[in-house]
């Protein structure tokens, strides 16, 4: 994908503030500070397009992006992070799940994973609930650059273990270092258009 536009378009904290749903739309989920914020400037060649932070959690808000007047990108809360309070826990999940059950233009989900962490039922759980409503998720493994080349490999094969799939589907990133990046837009674009995009 050859970004030559991205914009913010609006912040929303229920449906009803959501953009019209014009655009084929790609969600972006993960913890809390896995560096979901990072991926997505990274992804779009901006360096604060999306906020970054180094304080978790805060930011319960569904940020939305347009890219190329074409492609929506959405930021979602992080979730599963201790701090958040337990009241903004039980508005947030049913949200969430509304938006991505029912959003008629999202195309498919990007579920983040810091590739230091290996994920435990909780990811489990939400790739099978994704894959229920028919959102198989593109899985990233963010800040390789934090682990060696050797340590990527085996904890790559640790998490494509823990959560039950083939590990060749799992997606290196940094955003670092740009690893991944036209690994990443190419799921994307195959996910969102049904084929993969020649140039780039
Ligand atoms: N080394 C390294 N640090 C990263 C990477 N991605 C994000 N970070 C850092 O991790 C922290 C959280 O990043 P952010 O994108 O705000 O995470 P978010 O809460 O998931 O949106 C920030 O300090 C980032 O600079 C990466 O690929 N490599
Ligand atoms: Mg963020």
């Amino acid at each position: 994908m050859i970004v030559k536009s991205a914009e913010f378009v609006t912040s929303a904290v229920k449906p009803s503030q959501y953009p019209e749903a014009r655009h084929p739309e790609v969600a972006f989920s993960g913890r809390s500070n896995v560096g979901k914020s990072s991926l997505i400037n990274t992804l779009v060649n901006r360096k604060r397009l999306v906020k970054t932070s180094g304080t978790p959690g805060h930011t319960q808000l569904v940020n939305f992006f347009l890219v190329n007047d074409t492609l929506s990108l959405v930021d979602l809360p992080g979730y599963g992070y201790a701090k958040v309070p337990a009241s903004v826990k039980r508005k947030w999940g049913p949200m969430i799940e509304t938006y991505l059950k029912e959003r008629e233009t999202l195309r498919t989900v990007v579920l983040i994973m810091d590739i230091r962490r290996t994920p435990g039922m909780e990811e489990r759980n939400f790739i099978d609930w994704l894959v229920l409503y028919h959102r198989t998720p593109i899985l990233v493994l963010t800040k390789a650059d934090k682990l060696s080349k050797t340590a990527q490999k085996k904890q790559r094969r640790a998490v494509g273990t823990a959560l039950g799939v083939d590990e060749a589907t799992l997606v290196m990133f940094s955003a670092k270092t740009r690893l991944g990046k036209t690994a990443v837009w190419s799921a994307i674009e195959s996910a969102t258009w049904g084929k993969i995009h020649e140039h780039d």
